[in-house]
C-alpha cells in the first residue's frame, strides 16, 4: 500500500516567498520549503491496481492551465487550531481542476473524505495555545495583506507520502500536464 495525494507543486520563487512569510510568523513545526504544496485530493493508502486506475484517470483529464495567487493567512481547527496556512485567491479554474481530480479518483475506486475543499498551503502543523496563540494571531493580523505574484499552474502532481518519524517525505510519482 502506498500513501498518496494529488497536489500542485509550487515554483521556487513562490516557495521562497512562503518561506519568508513563515519566518516572519512565530510558528513551530514549520513545513520545510521543499514540502510546501497545494493539496488537491488526499487519496490515502492505495493498493497497486487502484493506484494504476487513479493514474489512468488523472492522465485522461483535460484541463486548461491557469494562474492563481496565494494570499492571506488562516488557521485550521476552529477553537483549537492545529495548522497555519496561506490561503488562495478565489479561482474557478482551481475548483474545476480539484473537482476533476476528485472525480477521477472516485471513479478509480478511491474512497475520498467528503469534507469541503478549502484551497490552502499548510505552513505549520502545530497546536498553538495560550500566549503562543495570541502572539500568532497578532502576527497573522499584521500580515493579512500578504499575496504572492500570480503562480502559473501548468500541471498537477501525484505524490507518495512517507510519514514515519519526524518530517513527512514526499516523492513525486507522476506529473500531469494541463493543456
Ligand atoms: O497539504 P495539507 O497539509 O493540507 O494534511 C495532509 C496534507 O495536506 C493531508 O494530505 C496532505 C498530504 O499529506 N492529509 C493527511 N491525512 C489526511 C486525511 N486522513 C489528509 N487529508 C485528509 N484526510
Amino acid at each position: 500500500m502506498i500513501r498518496t495525494f494529488a497536489a500542485l507543486d509550487l515554483p521556487a520563487a513562490t516557495r521562497d516567498r512562503l518561506r519568508m512569510l513563515g519566518e516572519m510568523l512565530p510558528l513551530k513545526r514549520r513545513v520545510p520549503p521543499e514540502n510546501l504544496h497545494l493539496t488537491l485530493v488526499f487519496l490515502g493508502e492505495l493498493d497497486d491496481p487502484t493506484l494504476e486506475s487513479a493514474h489512468d484517470g488523472f492522465d485522461a483529464l483535460r484541463h486548461p492551465a491557469f494562474d492563481l495567487r496565494i494570499e492571506g493567512l488562516g488557521l485550521f481547527g476552529g477553537d483549537r487550531p492545529r495548522a497555519v496556512y496561506a490561503g488562495v485567491a478565489p479561482s474557478e479554474a482551481l475548483m474545476r481542476l480539484q473537482a476533476g481530480v476528485a472525480r477521477a479518483a472516485r471513479t478509480a475506486g478511491v474512497a475520498l473524505a467528503t469534507r469541503r475543499f478549502v484551497p490552502h498551503v499548510t505552513l505549520a502543523r502545530w497546536q498553538p495555545r495560550g500566549p503562543d496563540l495570541v502572539r500568532l494571531e497578532h502576527a497573522m493580523a499584521q500580515m493579512s495583506g500578504f499575496a504572492t505574484d500570480p503562480v502559473e499552474v501548468t500541471e498537477f502532481v501525484l505524490y507518495r507520502s512517507d510519514l514515519g518519524g519526524g518530517q513527512a517525505r514526499y516523492t513525486e510519482l507522476c506529473r500531469y500536464p494541463l493543456a
